[in-house]
């Protein structure tokens, strides 16, 4: 079922929307389970690194794990991003049922020693053209404040591309400006998701607390969306229209 022009809107306002659970409590337990065997087991994906990292630092003091594309690494997460409950909210935010996937991903803030996501838009890294890409953050625990759930700056989409810098030392990641003060904090309960649009600036603070933060982010794009001046043929198709 395609969502109300009240939840339409919102996120054409705000480049933002949280839209309740879309797991059942089985799919839940499924995924967390999954999750947890993927980023426990001896031998680590090819893709496993620690965006924490920083230039010369053997063991990093933060961890922020991540692991590209866990839908080719369990059937779960193949299933969810084929529900049409995730499906249908794509559609009504892209308005266009032609849905591919660039790719998902696991981003594991553990207990105690969860390093920040600083400030950014998902599109600084990507360079999707139009940039019409946008984000489904799920929550595989409840996220809060104090274990790193996400903020966004509520209609930075509109603004356009922001300059993107290394952040700081920082192997793998970049930062855009933004003012603070215009940040809202979303909460949100396990099994829960957000979409965000690929230049909603958006961050993630460190995980001091003694709860683990699991998370998974599955990464939408238009059919005909271009990148480096060609269109992105060889992704899963999700939804053709
Ligand atoms: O999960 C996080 O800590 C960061 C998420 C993020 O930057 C994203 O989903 O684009």
């Amino acid at each position: 079922m395609l969502l109300p022009p009240i939840q339409t809107d919102f996120f054409k306002h705000n480049g933002y929307l949280e839209v309740g659970s879309v797991l059942t409590s089985t799919e839940l337990a499924e995924a967390q389970s999954a999750y947890d065997g993927i980023f426990q087991a001896e031998e680590k994906p090819q893709s496993y690194r620690n965006l924490g990292q920083k230039e010369g630092e053997q063991i990093s003091a933060g961890a922020v794990l991540q692991i590209i594309d866990m839908h080719r690494l369990h059937p779960i997460f193949h299933r969810i991003m084929h529900k049409p409950l995730v499906l249908d909210i794509i559609e009504s935010l892209m308005g266009q049922a032609d849905i591919n996937l660039y790719h998902d991903q696991a981003l594991y803030k553990p207990a105690l020693n969860g390093d920040i996501v600083p400030w950014h838009q998902d599109n600084g890294y990507w360079k999707l053209d139009p940039p019409e890409a946008m984000s489904m953050w799920i929550a595989l625990d409840d996220a809060d404040e104090e274990n790193g759930c996400m903020w966004v700056i509520p209609g930075s989409h509109k603004s356009g591309e922001a300059g993107h810098k290394r952040a700081g030392q920082y192997i793998a990641q970049i930062k855009a400006d933004a003012d603070e003060s215009l940040a809202a904090a979303v909460p949100m309960s396990a099994g829960a998701a957000m979409i965000h649009h690929c230049q909603t600036l958006h961050m993630t603070k460190p995980n001091l607390s003694s709860r683990q933060r699991r998370a998974w982010v599955i990464h939408f794009i238009p059919a005909n969306i271009h990148q480096k001046g060609v269109i992105l043929k060889d992704r899963l198709v999700l939804r053709s229209g």
